[in-house]
């Protein structure tokens, strides 16, 4: 009798009608097949799916160049459709479930004609880890089917877990015609259910990601009790050899990617790597708060990475071997037929090709690579990556960094009061945008916890989880705030970044084994910058003790602009997160009239 999967596949298949269905099994040899497929037969939008790249340089790399009107999220075409608007909260773009299922009906039926159906078994986390969920796959492009073996653990184990079960998350995805017109991301949290037609982009297509592994997980965190969060996960050894765990929510373009990497610039400190991008962390048997990373690869934006920026990243883009790499809309090297993008180390090559398979006239002022290119890479090439990977349990997190880009007001670090100012200080985290983002440079983006395009319900909600789970917690992690990108009154940053966000994290060590003092502020705790590893930076003091400026008169517009903010939430907001507003706004008054 087929089992629950089988069952599913088979109405897929007779709705999406593909010419052939093939189960994946997620081994090398099959993702080589699959990438000869995407090289002499499939195409997109015209072109093969896949180009082999430099293998001296550049072993078991291909370029893939998607649509030219499919190279980001879209979080206009993307819904969460719970039966009612109040849960999907106004965070979310919301559509009825019946009125969305009738809308891709339409869309679905008959899509895969004359094409393969894909069907992709794949576990988020390690397959023997307790937390971790399985999950299956459909799609209709061989590029979504080998970055899903990149990006997940696929294959046996997957079914193995789900036996004959229907306990398995579903997503059904078609590259369709993509015409963005008819391009839509639709997420069923109820069903565990994922539909995403007409996008081929790594956000919307490779649905173990942003769709499951933070929309559905983060309401399912919500009914098990856990959270699903946009975080980085590492680890921190120190000169005798301990290592300290942290996750670290930043937003999309704040540089989650180089933190997880990092090189210590401080000698005897080194980063052991447990993720870039998801971390689900769960309450211990302990009491102790737990991270797993339920990805298995990186999908980073390319533009900026180096050995300067990134040299772990640089390593691990070299070191494919059991896995392949793809380069998304990178630029390409015509004469050696390698990747290229703008950062890149190196001459600026002669001949470049652009991300759209142009010939490239820098003088034009166009960029060759697309701003967001990208590079798929699996997490085991990784030279610094952490030995506890696939520790089934997770690892134990001491510190959580919650950040953003704000050339203003916010500090270089501080460390929240409590857990529930540590909430606070998530609901107000935001990002200024930048130039490669948008033409206005310098607007507040709030994007609490880094949450705001992925939390599946309402935010008022998730802050109240995020307040329960710290009750269940014994031995909470500290909370902290970070931002790297104060500047001057010339509009320079002051914090020179990269591996020096080292003396950052050792002070957070430091605090967490309570080795380090602190000053109050009305913002939080402060470090006592005798305690502040400042040896061998070329930082005069005085710009030093800007990066930690509280100026109670800049705030004014701060503080309104957060009520503001939260205010949309209406009932669903915690009373204790209005507390924290109200006495941040006290101290700020107080420290105002004593100035
Ligand atoms: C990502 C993002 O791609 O956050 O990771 O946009
Ligand atoms: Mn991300």
């Amino acid at each position: 009798m087929a089992n629950a999967v089988e069952k599913w596949v088979e109405e897929q298949a007779k709705l999406t009608k593909p010419d052939k269905i093939y189960w994946c099994n997620g081994s090398e040899e099959e993702a080589k097949r699959l990438i000869e497929v995407g090289i002499k037969e499939e195409k997109l939008n015209g072109k093969p799916v896949f180009q082999k790249l430099n293998d001296k340089h550049w072993p078991n790399a291909y370029l893939h160049r998607s649509h030219p009107n499919d190279v980001a999220r879209t979080e206009q075409l993307t819904f969460i459709c719970h039966p009612d608007k109040d849960t999907a909260g106004p965070n979310n773009h919301w559509m009825d479930p019946k009125e969305a299922k009738e809308k891709m009906i339409k869309l679905f039926d008959g899509c895969m004609k004359g094409r393969t159906l894909y069907v992709l078994p794949y576990m988020m986390g390690h397959p023997k880890s307790p937390y971790a969920k399985a999950c299956v796959q459909i799609t209709d492009n061989t590029y979504v089917a080998v970055s899903m073996r990149i990006m997940t653990r696929m294959g046996k184990d997957a079914l193995d877990r789900i036996g004959h079960s229907e306990n398995f998350v579903r997503g059904l995805h078609s590259i369709g015609d993509l015409n963005p017109e008819r391009r839509f991301i639709m997420h069923f949290p109820q069903e565990n259910l994922v539909w995403s037609f007409g996008s081929g982009y790594g956000g919307n297509a490779l649905l173990g990601k942003k769709c499951f592994a933070l929309r559905i997980a983060s309401c399912l965190g919500l009914k098990e009790g856990w959270l699903a969060e946009h975080m980085l996960i590492m680890g921190i050894e120190d000169p005798k050899g301990n290592v300290t765990y942290m996750a670290a929510a930043l937003p999309s373009a704040c540089g989650k990617t180089n933190l997880a990497l990092m090189q210590s610039a401080l000698p005897g400190y080194k980063i052991w790597t447990l993720g870039d991008d998801i971390a689900w962390l769960n309450v211990g048997p302990d009491g102790r708060l737990y991270a797993i990373n339920p990805e298995a690869g990186f999908f980073g934006v390319a533009p900026g990475t180096s050995l300067k920026t990134n040299p772990n990243m640089i390593k691990t883009l070299k070191n494919s071997d059991f896995f392949p790499t793809f380069y998304t809309n990178t630029a390409l090297d015509a004469d050696t037929h390698e990747p290229w993008w703008e950062g890149l180390d190196g001459t600026t090559p002669k001949n470049v090709i652009d991300w759209q398979g142009n010939a490239w006239d820098p003088s034009k002022g166009s960029k060759a690579a697309h701003p967001n290119s990208r590079f798929t890479v699996s997490m085991y090439n990784c030279p610094t990556l952490s030995k506890e990977i696939d520790n089934p349990n997770g690892v134990p997190i001491s510190a959580i960094l919650l950040g953003g880009r704000r050339s203003k007001l916010i500090p270089l670090v501080m460390e929240a009061f409590s857990w529930q100012h540590g909430v606070f200080l998530g609901t107000r985290t935001g990002s200024e945008t930048t130039a490669a983002a948008a033409h206005q440079v310098g607007v507040l983006r709030r994007d609490p916890m880094a949450m705001l395009p992925f939390c599946g319900y309402n935010m008022g909600d998730y802050f109240g989880h995020w307040l329960n789970i710290g009750k269940k917690l014994k031995h909470a992690p500290k909370i902290f705030s970070i931002n790297w990108f104060r500047t001057d009154e010339n509009g320079k940053f002051i914090w020179p970044g990269f591996g020096e966000n080292i003396r950052v994290l050792k002070w957070i060590i430091d605090r967490v084994e309570g080795k380090a003092s602190a000053k109050d502020s009305a913002l939080g705790l402060l470090p006592d910058l005798k305690d502040f590893d400042l040896s061998g930076l070329d930082v005069p003091k005085a710009k030093i003790e800007q990066l930690f400026m509280v100026d109670p008169s800049e705030w004014t517009a701060e503080l309104q602009d957060i009520e503001k903010y939260l205010s949309q939430f209406g009932a669903q907001m915690p009373e204790a997160i209005w507390q924290e507003y109200r006495s941040l706004a006290e101290k700020l008054h107080h420290s105002a009239l004593s100035k």
